[in-house]
Order: structure tokens, then sequence, then C-alpha cells
């Protein structure tokens, strides 16, 4: 049967990276965004819809028929109070209300290290389900997006499991990610052991590849089938210098030091 897996934000970083590699026969990729999706080939396999992640009829439309969700759409730093709350706020809350309306049973959630990134980096891996604690408004809507998550799958039962990525790049772009690196193949390996584990019910992962300097556990996505196989180390001489000095103290590193964005 033919599976129909929606790409929300498929335009952005990383779904661009993720596009090609979940490519599979058998399988529809209906690829979202407010911007058009480059380079992809609209025809038997994959389906293009312009709709906004707030915009409910639209995405309860543009998830007919979907076996999965995957939710990248929304601003992906740091940004305005208000367009973080509208777009990745929001916007997480109307694609859930969607799923549900739409009888779509899984929903795979973009969340982010900087959920916890003020959390000292301390020795050790980071565990999965660490606490809360935001380094800025987008990781405030982070923790929204999980909480509401888990809120949907307790009142009605969607599979939702969110992912805790460290930084999903063609190849690390900064000293911190080589321990956070989560590679594009092992994004798709991860997303592919989401889209099939049996019943997942609410659970929270890292998304991040099996890194030498690895700073978060694998134990709960690998629990869900994922089996990462690269490593950011062989950048290592690439990145010398690249360097925060916040690295060393918060999950978050550099994420810890702007100023939240005033009101005006
Ligand atoms: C994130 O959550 C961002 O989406 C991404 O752009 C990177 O900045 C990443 O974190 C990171 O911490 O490297």
């Amino acid at each position: 049967m033919t599976q129909r897996i929606v790409i929300t934000g498929a335009a952005g970083g990383v779904g661009t990276l993720l596009r090609p590699r979940l490519a599979r026969k058998g399988r529809i990729l209906r690829l979202l965004d407010v911007a058009p999706v480059p380079d992809a080939a609209e025809g038997e396999d994959v389906e293009c819809v312009r709709v906004s992640v707030t915009d409910l009829p639209g995405m309860r439309e543009a998830l007919t028929g979907a076996d999965a969700v995957i939710h990248l759409g929304g601003l992906s730093v740091e940004g305005p109070w208000d367009r973080i709350l509208d777009i990745n706020i929001n916007g997480t809350r109307t694609v859930l209300e969607a799923a549900r309306r739409a009888g779509v049973p899984r929903v795979i959630i973009a969340s982010s290290s900087h959920a916890v990134g003020f959390h000292p980096r301390g020795e050790g891996e980071a565990p999965d389900y660490l606490f809360p604690r935001p380094d800025t408004y987008y990781g405030v809507s982070k923790v929204a997006a999980e909480a509401l998550g888990s809120l949907y799958h307790d009142r009605y039962g969607l599979d939702v499991v969110c992912v805790r990525i460290g930084g999903c790049f063609e190849t690390p772009i900064a000293t911190r990610q080589l321990a956070t690196w989560l590679s594009p193949d092992d994004c798709a390996r991860l997303m592919e052991a989401l889209i099939a584990a049996p019943s997942p019910g609410f659970r929270v992962v890292w998304g991040v590849s099996d890194n030498t300097r690895r700073w978060f556990s694998l134990d709960e996505a690998r629990a869900l089938g994922y089996e990462p196989r690269d490593d950011a180390e062989r950048f290592a001489g690439e990145l010398e210098g690249r360097h925060d000095p916040l690295d060393e103290i918060y999950l978050g590193g550099a994420f810890c030091s702007p100023e939240l964005d005033a009101d005006p």
C-alpha cells in the first residue's frame, strides 16, 4: 500500500536535506511550505502544497490521507516573541489539531537542544527527557511544542515523537557541532525509524549522530530503532577555533548569550 508522508517546512534547511533521503518506492512525499520547495519535481511520488502551518483549514486539507507528519516548519533560530508565538507555538498546535481532525495517527516534531539549553554541560551525556530549561524564546517554543505533543497524545491517542535535534547541516559548522551534529543521513535514518516504530506513544528523543564527543543520550532513539552511522569527528581539523566560550558552560552554547528581544 502506498504510504503518504507529509513534511512541513519542506523548503527549509532540514527539509531540503531530508526530502531526497526519504524518497522511496511506494511512498508519496507531500511537501508543505509557505515558500516554493526548490528542486521538488512534482509527479507521482512528490506533491507540493503552499500552505502556512498557522492555517488550520489549509493544514487539515493538506494532511488528509497522510500516514505521518514530520513537522519541521517554523523559525529555526531566535526571533521576536510575536513571530515565535504565532509561527512556532500556534503553528505546532495547528499542525497537531489538523492531524487530529484529518485522522493522521503520527506526528514527528522537530524540537531542539535549545529546549534545554540553559542546563550546564556537566559530566557525561544529557539524558533523554531532560527537564525543560530553554535558552531563548525559540527554545520556549520547542518546550511548548513538546507539551502540545504530550497533550495531543494523552487526549487523542496520537503517536507523537519529539526530536531534540542537535544541529542538522550537510557538515558541522562550528566546534560545538562536533558534539551535537546530526548528519543528514542519520537524520533520515532517525525519521525512518520513527515512522516505522510500532505504537511509540509520546516520546522525546535526542537527534544526534554517534559523535565521538557526543553530549546527548542515544538510548531512547535507539530503543525506537535508530542506528546512527556517522561521527562528526572527521571534520575536527576544519573546525578548530570556531568555538564560543559558552559552549563549555551550557548545552545551548552561544544561544545562552544574547538579550531577549525587548517589546517595541
Ligand atoms: C537549532 O535548534 C537550530 O534550528 C539550528 O539552526 C542550529 O542553530 C542548532 O540549533 C544548533 O544549536 O547548532
